[in-house]
């Protein structure tokens, strides 16, 4: 696994604007701080979502900062991305791992400790962990609780990551949670400022003792 700072995780969402706009917005929330960066597509094709993340990947390689692949292996792979991230209904973590090799950055998604343990014993390099709260995005998910939150992060030694309708004005529930970082989309992706919403993100999750201005995964608080 290449190194890498789960801090702070901003992952995409296409559907709100043109694509101009969206690349726009990928580069200012990089400018605002992001640290690692998930391109999320349901809804296009494979070649769409080669291209868009071509594109994307270009952005992100002048920032160093590594590109995450939502679901799909077969375009990580295939545009060179820093690595790929699967929920429970993706690639099994095991394969994900085989075929993406040691080299690139495998992430899961997990809701309770023994599916944290099981994905973490299968190769996962980090994991995200909820809906913490009800989200606007586009997902299937189910609330997490801040308590199964902490039971995961004692549980395995691999970065965590809280997501789920987080935003500056409700991160404090995290206090004194040992995560690694926080996943966010709409507190970036629908702000009318992208680079000042990441900018500020990162500066309430430090000021909260959530993420230390460097936060290399590996080393945890
Ligand atoms: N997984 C759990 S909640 C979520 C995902 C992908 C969406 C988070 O989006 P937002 O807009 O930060 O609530
Ligand atoms: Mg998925």
């Amino acid at each position: 696994m290449r190194d890498f700072d789960p801090s702070l995780y901003f992952i995409t969402d296409s559907t709100y604007c043109e694509e101009e706009e969206f690349l726009y917005r990928v580069e200012q929330a990089l400018l605002g701080g992001a640290t690692l960066l998930q391109l999320r597509e349901k809804n296009k094709s494979t070649r769409e979502y080669m291209d868009l993340a071509d594109k994307v990947h270009a952005i992100t390689k002048r920032y160093n900062v590594p590109l995450i692949i939502d679901d799909r292996v077969d375009v990580a792979l295939a545009i060179d991305a820093e690595g790929v991230h699967v929920g429970a209904s993706d690639m099994p973590v095991d394969i994900a791992r085989r075929i993406m090799g040691d080299n690139k950055i495998v992430g899961a998604t997990a809701k309770t400790v023994p599916w944290a343990t099981e994905v973490y014993e299968q190769g996962a390099d980090y994991l995200g962990v909820g809906a913490i709260f009800p989200t606007t995005t586009k997902v299937k998910t189910v609330l997490t609780s801040t308590d199964t939150l902490r039971e995961i992060c004692n549980a395995v030694p691999i970065p965590v990551n809280a997501i789920g309708g987080l935003n500056k004005g409700n991160i404090d529930v995290l206090h004194g949670i040992p995560i690694a970082g926080i996943c966010v989309v709409s507190a970036i992706m629908k702000a009318e400022e992208p680079r000042v919403a990441a900018e500020e993100l990162k500066i309430r999750a430090v000021e909260l003792g959530l993420i230390s201005c460097k936060n290399k995964a590996g080393e945890r608080k």
